[in-house]
């Protein structure tokens, strides 16, 4: 089995979305907050994690944003009111960051609402995000705000982000002077998230469900799961060894506990060992939906991947592969999807690829899945499409291979051409990818 990946793939990639960078919006007029008056407010019953954090609230003022040393402002019972003295132009002119010391947990799921009430028209950008890392937040809203009307911003079930000081972030722009605004019920709750509670609802009309692992049992299934083992360098010049569920010395390369099944990498001696997982790899599916819940891993030479080859069907590339996600820790979160048959294939410099930068694919619980008929195959992140080929009807094994069953492989590479092309950092391990679980449909 051949399936190589190099440098050229990299660079030949382009990243489709970048976050929004707050520090790019900036404009030439300068506006002030003053903290007028305060009301009251009330809270959501479930325990607002927001009311008893600690909180340090900052300004800052386009266009220099430099923060204000010592503003002037008054917190009572959560509401604030400010009055914007001069009249912006635009988006990102005067911001408030509420910095906490709230952390948030990838288990789980979150709820956070705010009110805002303006007695003129303004534009209102709300963002909750971690200090420090425009790259890495729960949303990113930007809210018109008319005159003396309650602008009620809410946001339910967020899958969670492994954060630390959760940080808000409201700014002010397009106003009017002497403009008058008022913050309130700012509530942020968590909750447990069981993602088998949705078991049964494919994403798509007319599956049903044919195979999957919820990963809720204490051991990995010998029956639905088998180890490949396999010395360093054995494709694409990767760096990890991948042994049948421990190391020499016993370390668990892999094992299903609370939810979720985990691919550990780390190094025992002088090697590194990491698991690679088939599902169902005698039998495997022809055509479906497939998809997995994963948390990739963090750091320089980490190469995850969640994909599939077929089951029996001659040498790599003529016999296909499917990529459902692939991504390497030195370009965080930047995840991809890919085809190789004959006459598309990465040697050839020619594999059919697509890129989505996916905020928080480290940090968080994401969904990649795969839409497999015998016309197309199209794949998602979180339902978004990524990847779309078309099967041309031409009965040309070399252009569509994808006519036979292909099995399910979940592995953590370490390193190698495209997971090591900028080198590795062993700081990084060890090193853990979650899989909350592995799910197949088929059409009815
Ligand atoms: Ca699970």
């Amino acid at each position: 089995m051949n399936h190589i990946k190099t440098l050229l793939c990299m660079m030949a990639c382009t990243l489709s979305i970048m976050a929004q960078s707050m520090s790019v919006h900036r404009g030439e007029e300068q506006t002030f907050f003053n903290i007028s008056e305060v009301d009251s407010i009330t809270f959501d019953p479930t325990p607002n994690l927001w009311q008893n954090a600690e909180k340090s609230i900052r300004f800052y003022y386009a266009p220099s944003w430099n923060q204000i040393a010592d503003p002037t402002y008054t917190e009572q019972n959560g509401t604030y009111t400010l009055t914007l003295t001069r009249a912006t132009s635009a988006q990102w002119q005067a911001q408030m960051h509420f910095i906490t010391n709230l952390a948030t947990d990838a288990h789980k799921n979150y709820n956070f609402r705010i009110k805002i009430r303006s007695d003129k028209a303004l534009t209102a950008t709300v963002k909750l995000y971690q200090d420090g890392n425009d790259n890495l937040y729960f949303f990113e809203e930007r809210l018109p705000v008319g005159a003396n009307e309650e602008c009620s911003f809410e946001r339910k079930d967020m899958p969670g982000l492994d954060m630390n000081r959760v940080c808000l972030v409201l700014d002010f722009g397009s106003n009017r002077a002497n403009t008058e605004v008022k913050i309130s019920s700012i509530s942020f709750t968590e909750k447990d998230y069981d993602s088998s509670l949705d078991l049964n609802s494919c994403p798509l009309p007319d599956y049903r469900l044919v195979w999957n692992d919820e990963f809720s049992s204490r051991t990995i299934s010998s029956t639905r799961w088998t180890y490949q083992t396999a010395d360093a360098g054995w494709v694409n010049h990767e760096l990890q060894t991948y042994v049948n569920g421990k190391s020499p010395k016993g370390t668990k390369v892999a094992e299903s506990s609370d939810g979720t099944l985990k691919i550990h990498t780390f190094k025992e001696g002088e090697k590194i060992y990491s698991a690679r997982l088939y599902g169902r790899k005698s039998v495997g599916f022809k055509y479906g939906y497939i998809e997995a819940r994963i948390k990739l891993p963090k750091g320089k030479g980490t190469w995850p991947a969640w994909w599939m080859m077929p089951v029996s069907g001659g040498g790599w590339p003529g016999c296909g592969e499917i990529d459902i996600m692939e991504e390497v820790g030195v370009d965080a979160n930047d995840v991809s999807s890919s085809i190789h048959c004959a006459a598309y294939n990465h040697p050839a410099n020619t594999q059919k690829t697509h890129h989505l930068y996916c905020v928080g694919a480290e940090e968080g619980f994401h969904v990649y899945a795969l839409e497999w008929t015998e016309d197309y195959i199209r794949t998602y992140v979180d339902g978004k499409e990524q990847l779309y080929f078309e099967n041309d009807h031409e009965g040309n094994n070399d252009t569509w291979p994808f006519n036979k069953a292909f099995y399910p492989i979940l592995n953590v590479a370490w390193g190698g051409d495209w997971g090591g092309y900028k080198g590795v950092d062993e700081s990084a391990l060890p090193l853990t990818m979650e899989v909350d679980y592995v799910r197949a449909w088929q059409k009815e």
